[in-house]
């Protein structure tokens, strides 16, 4: 028999409304609550996941569980040494230039960035052709998945540790399941040294209460936050691993305690095809590059119609993949309009 879902007025409101205990209301009458989300009526934390903690595996049936256990997985040898060294040159090269022109993008905790990749050299696209993560977002997200953003973080000597948060805050309601996930391909070694980045295991299925009590709260430019947060273990992997991580999953970048050494990473962060994504490929990519994209990374962009989203009225839609834009639009036409000849 299907449970009753009636919604009712929650029985204690926050003073402030604010939207973890809107979230929690939603939560609380949502009817897939029992699908992920876990309810401790005692208020404790949930337990740690059982079991030891993703280790770099090219398994794909270990990468699928400790995805759904723990929240993330570790693939590894995702990219090889000369791709890294590559990608490692160019992305030095870029961050200064934009630091001597003003463009580089300061945070809080001054870990060194750089955003819109696919504009930064095509190096940058191998961080997007790999079938193994590619496995794991379609399992978290189905499989027409689209790339939202894709930037990379460098910490470095003296940077600090990024406040805890989860990469779908903006959603605003906990959802029983991803509606994004971040991968990370580690271009450096990721120890808890030199600041990996810092996960609660399992806090994806947790209820938004618990998320509240431990979410440091970044807002857009980040934030800075503890060093070494409660129930936080440092996602340790060797330079070349992928890391795969739940949208709902807390975490953060940690301190690097270095003296001298760099943590370098290329975050590709996808969502589900109907989210709006975090960097608008309309607006950050030209139309040189958009045209040397192959075409299931344009794909990816959201170069073609999702359901019944994304579509545009003009003939010979949808497009082939090696077109870029349709050639002719339907814009105002007359009662006495006659069919061109074919
Ligand atoms: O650098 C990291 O390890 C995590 C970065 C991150 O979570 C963010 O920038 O929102």
């Amino acid at each position: 028999m299907t449970e009753a879902t009636t919604i009712d007025a929650p029985a204690e409101t926050s003073p402030d409304g604010d939207l973890f205990a809107m979230s929690e209301h939603i939560a609380g009458t949502n009817p897939y609550r029992h699908v992920r989300t876990e309810d401790l009526p005692d208020g404790s934390l949930p337990e740690m996941p059982a079991g030891p903690l993703p280790q770099p595996t090219r398994d794909p049936e270990r990468l699928l569980a400790d995805f759904d256990t723990f929240g993330w997985c570790l693939i590894a040898d995702a990219i090889d040494d000369a791709t890294r060294e590559h990608m490692l040159e160019r992305l030095d090269s870029q961050y200064r230039a934009e630091q001597k022109l003003g463009l580089a993008l300061e945070t809080p905790q001054r870990d060194a960035r750089v955003t819109n990749l696919l504009m930064k050299g095509a190096i940058f696209q191998r961080a997007l052709l790999n079938p193994l993560a590619d496995q794991v977002l379609e399992h978290a997200l189905g499989e027409d998945f689209l790339l939202s953003v894709i930037g990379s973080v460098r910490t470095g000597p003296g940077s600090l540790a990024q406040g805890l948060h989860i990469d779908q805050a903006y959603v605003g309601f906990p959802t029983p399941v991803a509606m994004v996930c971040n991968t990370v391909t580690m271009l450096e070694d990721f120890t808890e040294e030199v600041g990996a980045t810092r996960i609660v295991p399992g806090s994806h299925r947790w209820p938004p209460r618990k998320v509240k009590e431990l979410n440091e709260g970044i807002g857009l430019a980040g934030g800075t936050g503890l060093e070494n947060p409660p129930h936080t273990v440092a996602a340790e992997a060797p330079a070349g691993s992928c890391m795969v991580f739940d949208g709902r999953l807390l975490h953060g970048t940690g301190r690097n305690k270095s003296a001298d050494k760099t943590r370098a990473g290329i975050f590709a962060y996808y969502c589900r095809p109907f989210l709006r994504q975090f960097e608008n490929p309309h607006l950050s990519i030209d139309e040189a590059t958009l045209a040397s994209l192959p075409s299931p990374i344009r794909m990816r962009l959201g170069w073609r119609p999702w359901m019944l989203l994304g579509g545009s009225q003009a003939p010979g839609m949808p497009l082939p993949p090696d077109r870029l834009r349709p050639d002719r639009f339907v814009g105002e036409l007359h009662a006495d309009a006659e069919a061109e000849p074919a």
